[in-house]
């Protein structure tokens, strides 16, 4: 019966393993994209197992970025989305430095449904611009938003479809976990980037993060989702639409939990 457990346990860990991908939440880029050599082909993620959106707009200062200004200070410039058994990863690529306190980041938004409210947030700094730590998780009841009520009409006041399909940082919700998250200049393989895409230049941030899929309303598994990131005027936004069916069933850990458990159970009266 020990070696009946034992080779359960082994093939445990193998399933585990198996699963369980190697991306470290390190602002390294190395888990995400080949090495950058100053291409627009540099956005693409190194495994197709990987969801993305690229909108990398500009190199420079001051330009136009969809709905608002800013230049490369401002470019939400890609986004990338890998799922394994356990942890759902984000990784945000931005001109938005994380010492920017004149607009800083926002935080990770969650969609499930695709209907326009946003349940989750995952903190990325933690300042006054929105409420918890950097990495909480909060099933959320409100957003703080932008500046822009449609694309180039700056209405700071105002409220629209279009604003609050964007929202900036939490304003309130309830804590129900923790992220792992960094937020800092992007490396890759531990060292700055000389060039990224077209628009080169080391002027490039990462928001890494790791959340445990435990965290989420079960019920909300098998839904449509989109992750967004702005920054808190919301000049510049992106988003991606990963697959749900990459987002294993719940039952799948209740199965694998209780197959566990009977090995256990099983192996441990012999001794
Ligand atoms: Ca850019
Ligand atoms: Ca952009
Ligand atoms: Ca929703």
């Amino acid at each position: 019966m020990r070696r009946l457990y034992t080779i359960a346990l082994s093939c445990f860990l193998w399933f585990q393993t198996a699963y369980a991908l190697a991306i470290v939440v390190d602002g390294d880029l190395s888990d995400w994209l080949n090495p950058p050599t100053g291409n627009a082909n540099d956005w693409l993620p190194k495994r197709s197992s990987i969801f993305y959106a690229v909108e990398d707009q500009t190199g420079g200062a001051g330009a136009y970025l969809d709905p608002g200004y800013g230049g490369q200070g401002y470019d939400a410039e890609a986004i990338y989305v890998e799922i394994d058994a356990g942890m759902l990863y984000v990784a945000v690529v931005t001109g938005l430095a994380p010492n920017n306190t004149t607009w800083p980041a926002g935080d990770l938004a969650i969609d499930f449904g695709q209907n326009g409210t946003f349940e989750y947030g995952i903190v990325v700094l933690g300042d006054s611009w929105g409420i918890g730590q950097a990495g909480d998780v909060f099933q959320t009841t409100a957003w703080n938003y932008g500046l822009w009520t449609a694309p180039n009409v700056h209405d700071p006041s105002g409220d629209s479809p279009y604003k609050r399909a964007h929202p900036t940082t939490v304003k309130s919700g309830t804590k129900i976990g923790s992220a792992s998250l960094v937020y800092q200049q992007a490396k890759y393989n531990s060292s700055p980037i000389p060039k990224l895409g077209v628009y080169s230049g080391n002027n490039h941030y990462l928001i890494e993060a790791a959340i445990p899929l435990a965290i989420f309303d079960p019920t909300l598994r098998g839904q449509k989702f989109d992750i967004h990131w702005t920054m808190t005027c919301a000049n510049d936004w992106i988003q991606v639409d990963p697959d749900p069916a990459s987002v294993p069933e719940p039952s799948t850990f209740l199965l694998l939990g209780a197959g566990m458990l009977g090995a256990r159970m099983r192996g441990k009266p012999r001794g």
